[in-house]
């Protein structure tokens, strides 16, 4: 297997000038006529790719071709000395019932949708399926008009009518915006609906509908309403107006991941669509709000300026999280939302970067393209944008931006030229920049600072140093340019203004003059680099920050590394088989708390985000190596002592901070929710009838799904005869709505069960549990292989061999999905040796299971041999 290779990049021999496609859907057996207008750019053949599809006839200017006249492979279809200009009409027939990688053409709860991105067009014709042909597309499509009342494409709909003497219909759109054929999208079905319109900059009208399950149609109108939102946004933030006459998001229920930007059709996972206050979590509504926004959002990055090529990948996506984040911050807070971003990227993109898994933004190469859709991508990548914004400042990054869309309007770009657009808007130089598209792994800043030397004036000198760990087959890595936010904090407050360093070599020195008294640097404020930072800062200086850091990011921040400290600490004690000790950096951590929780400067989103210490899995990824569940144990260790130190405090609060009574899913609302259940949740880190009690209480009179929900975790978390009574009252009342029995069987997943890995598989065996739709797997695999660390990385091998088990399985039906829950092992080379042992050899026996090419590429990979 040879892999694809950025430097391979070759212009296509042909364009489509225009396609024209027929569909004659039928679940077992859909007709597919398409016609290729094709003018030749390069000499060669004409390469177009299929994938299981079965080719019927293929005609070169209305002559019907035999097969000797054309190359036909597993993969591809070859037209060997077209002239200049041809028309080419193909014939194919696929069976989306049956196709069960939710890739192409597919059948979902009896409706037809597609996913094309990133190579799933090739399973509906054959077609030049690379994201640099970029056509206008005609679609024509007909159905049985009664199980599919509706037909949508991309576009606006220019015909439709009955067929059969009403029977059959059918329907034709077009979209006059050139695009690739990732892009394209089909649906067909019965639906609710919900419209509404949005006014645009220019005054054009524009109708939007969401498509949702019969019945759902109320619960589209958060997304509806965050879909205005958006709209508005793009317009004022970036001068972005939406182009086509019509606009609609349609919600599915088998999909393989969160959502899907296709011109004018949007698709989603219904998880990432649908909410109410009873079913939905505050979780969800921001997920919702913040995906229903990107997807929007890629209407100009991604669709109206797509990617050259596959390794581009991280232009459009990384510049539309970047997008989606910024957004959410305008419509939330943005110092939270910054927490929390910084939090997912340490979580998942770090981890990665520590991992086998590493690659650089805008890899080199690869075997599938689906294993790049990664956090470092679309995590790390926005950070690139976030940094690029804070070294050109706010004018000058609009300026690009306005460059970079008048320039490449209509193209398959490359970051090459995105940075070039701002370089012609701002004549600065960034060519260093682009180093952090081409290097692998999370750079080290570390800080030295040297105390006043009185020579001739007094001084203090700080020094910053980047350091890049060899990874991932790049030996010879150059310093990048990293933009340092700082300031100096002293016992009352800031005694600098804050400053922007961009260090751009190895290293570099600033000098401070004598401020007269003692300080702590508050380094990277607002996380301005995604660098992992190394100090010699002690308790004292973390303390100092939280307590007078005007940033409050870098506040919450000094928390988290007070916590990794300890947590750190405890890990190693538990692994030796010590006691847990208390001693001053603990107490001095949780009087700060303490303090951050009386601050009337503070919101409850930030209250409760301080108030939780860093998961395992970023203790894990940071460490050498651990004990996972020492560090884990550690984790829990330090939750009850906080619990314990403010347990009056974390009660009265919970109590002053009860429901408000009419639901409203804003920021400030959430925000008191997600508080109040910490409060709860901290309380309950030891066994205590008086939290239980209120736990229970909670969970019979929530009137939301949020309250319901943390109730419910809060009591597995104490254990007891009455969590089983518990998750079985609410399995029986929710269990209509799929996307609430999803949380359920994320609960069970992540619950360290008494009977141990049985449990977890007689779920597997529950008559509600779907081993083919992917977010039924993921609610209980992928929480169980991410969050349940005492099963999964149970001593005994047992949670790993269920797990492998489960990819395995899953790999026969659907090897993207299956793919990516086999990540969960990229942990293994931070763990102790007797699990990497066992990792290792699942890991082997994936490998020997002769698996999907997906499968093989991470497996593969993550062993590294
Ligand atoms: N562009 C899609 C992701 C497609 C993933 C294909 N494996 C959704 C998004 O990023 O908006
Ligand atoms: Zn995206």
């Amino acid at each position: 297997q040879t892999p694809t290779r950025l430097a391979d990049y070759t212009p296509p021999n042909f364009n489509i000038e225009a396609v024209s496609l027929d569909f004659d859907l039928n679940p077992k057996e859909t007709t597919i006529r398409s016609q290729l207008t094709v003018t030749r750019l390069a000499p060669g053949p004409l390469v177009l790719d299929g994938e299981d599809i079965t080719l019927k006839s293929v005609s070169l200017d209305g002559k019907t071709l035999k097969r000797s006249d054309y190359s036909l492979t597993q993969t591809q279809l070859i037209l060997k000395d077209l002239p200049e200009r041809s028309l080419i009409e193909i014939e194919t027939v696929c069976n989306p019932s049956e196709n069960s990688t939710l890739m192409g053409l597919y059948v979902s709860g009896g409706r037809f949708c597609t996913q094309c991105e990133a190579e799933g067009f090739r399973r509906i014709t054959y077609y030049p399926d690379r994201p640099d042909v970029l056509s206008v597309f005609r679609v024509r499509l007909q159905a049985d008009l009664k199980d599919y009342p509706y037909l949508l494409a991309n576009g606006n709909m220019v015909e439709s009518g009955a067929l059969d003497g009403g029977q059959r219909h059918y329907a034709i759109w077009e979209d006059p915006f050139p695009k690739p054929a990732y892009l394209f999208a089909l649906v067909a079905g019965e639906f609710d609906i919900l419209e509404d319109s949005f006014t645009t900059m220019t005054g054009r009208d524009i109708p939007l509908t969401i498509y949702v399950d019969p019945g759902d149609a109320s619960r589209a109108e958060y997304a509806m309403d965050s879909l205005k939102r958006s709209m508005k946004w793009d317009e004022e933030v970036f001068g972005r107006e939406y182009d086509l006459d019509r606009f609609m998001i349609v919600a599915v229920r088998d999909f393989n991941f969160g959502a899907m930007e296709n011109k004018g059709l949007n698709i989603f996972n219904s998880s990432l669509l649908l909410a109410d206050a009873a079913t939905a979590t505050d979780m969800n509504f921001e997920r919702i709000e913040s995906v229903v926004a990107h997807e929007y959002f890629h209407n100009w990055t991604g669709n109206r300026i797509t990617c050259r090529d596959w390794f581009q990948l991280c232009l459009k996506e990384g510049f539309t999280v970047f997008r989606d984040q910024e957004f959410s911050a305008d419509q939330r807070d943005r110092a939270v939302q910054r927490i929390k971003d910084v939090k997912a990227l340490r979580m998942r993109q770090f981890a990665e970067d520590a991992g086998p898994l590493s690659h650089p933004v805008r890899p080199s190469e690869y075997m599938k393209i689906d294993n790049f859709y990664t956090a470092t991508i679309y995590e790390k990548g926005a950070e690139l944008i976030r940094m690029l914004k804070t070294m050109l400042g706010e004018d000058d990054f609009r300026k690009g931006s306005d460059v970079y869309f008048e320039r490449l309007d209509g193209t398959a770009a490359t970051v090459e030229q995105f940075l070039e657009s701002f370089e012609i808007a701002t004549g600065r130089d960034l060519s260093q920049f682009m180093r952090w598209y081409e290097q692998a792994g999370t750079p080290e800043l570390s800080v030295e600072v040297e105390s006043p030397v009185n020579m001739p004036v007094s001084l203090t000198k700080i020094t910053f140093t980047q350091k890049f760990s060899p990874a991932s087959g790049q030996a010879d890595k150059q310093p990048v340019i990293i933009p340092i936010r700082w300031q100096a904090i002293g016992d009352t407050g800031p005694i600098t203004e804050p400053q922007l360093t961009l260090l751009k070599s190895k290293e570099n020195a600033v000098s401070l003059p004598d401020m007269g008294e003692d300080f702590s640097l508050s380094i990277l404020q607002d996380f301005s680099a995604p660098v992992i930072l190394k100090t010699r800062q002690t308790s004292k200086d973390h303390l100092r920050l939280m307590g007078q850091d005007p940033n409050a990011f870098k506040r919450w921040e000094a928390g988290q590394t007070l916590a990794r400290e300890l947590i750190g600490t405890q890990a190693k004690a538990i692994e030796s088989g010590q006691m847990p000790k208390v001693n001053k950096a603990l107490r001095g951590y949780c009087q700060a708390l303490g303090k951050t929780l009386d601050d009337v400067n503070f919101n409850s989103s930030f209250k409760a985000l301080a108030l939780t210490p860093p998961a395992a899995t970023e203790i894990i990824q940071a460490s050498e190596t651990s004990d996972p569940i020492a560090v884990s144990l550690a984790g829990e260790w330090l939750s009850r002592a906080i619990g314990d130190t403010l347990h009056e405090d974390l009660l009265n609060l919970y109590h002053a901070l009860s429901d408000e009574g009419t639901f409203s899913p804003d920021a400030h609302s959430a925000g008191r929710r997600a508080l109040r259940n910490r409060c709860l949740s901290l309380l309950a880190s030891r066994q205590d009838p008086v939290v239980a009690g209120l736990a229970i209480e909670q969970l019979g009179t929530a009137t939301n799904m949020t309250d319901e929900l943390a109730a419910l975790m809060t009591l597995t978390k104490l254990g007891g005869k009455r969590v089983e009574t518990s998750m079985t009252e609410f399995f029986e009342k929710w269990k209509n709505n799929p996307l609430v029995i999803d949380k359920w069987f994320s609960v069970q997943g992540m619950r360290k069960h008494d009977s141990g890995i049985e449990a977890i598989e007689a779920l597997v065996n529950h008559s509600a549990y779907d081993p083919r739709n992917p977010n039924r797997v993921r609610s209980l695999i992928g929480s169980f292989a991410m969050a349940n660390p005492h099963m999964f990385h149970a001593v005994d091998g047992s949670g790993y061999a269920f797990f492998t088990q489960q990819v395995l399985d899953m790999d026969s039906r659907n090897p993207q999905v299956a793919a990516r829950l086999l990540g969960a092992y990229e942990v293994w080379r931070k763990l102790d040796a007797k699990r990497q042992g066992l990792i290792k050899a699942q890991l082997r026996h994936v490998i020997g299971a002769a698996p999907s090419k997906n499968v093989m590429e991470i497996a593969n990979k993550t062993l590294g041999e």
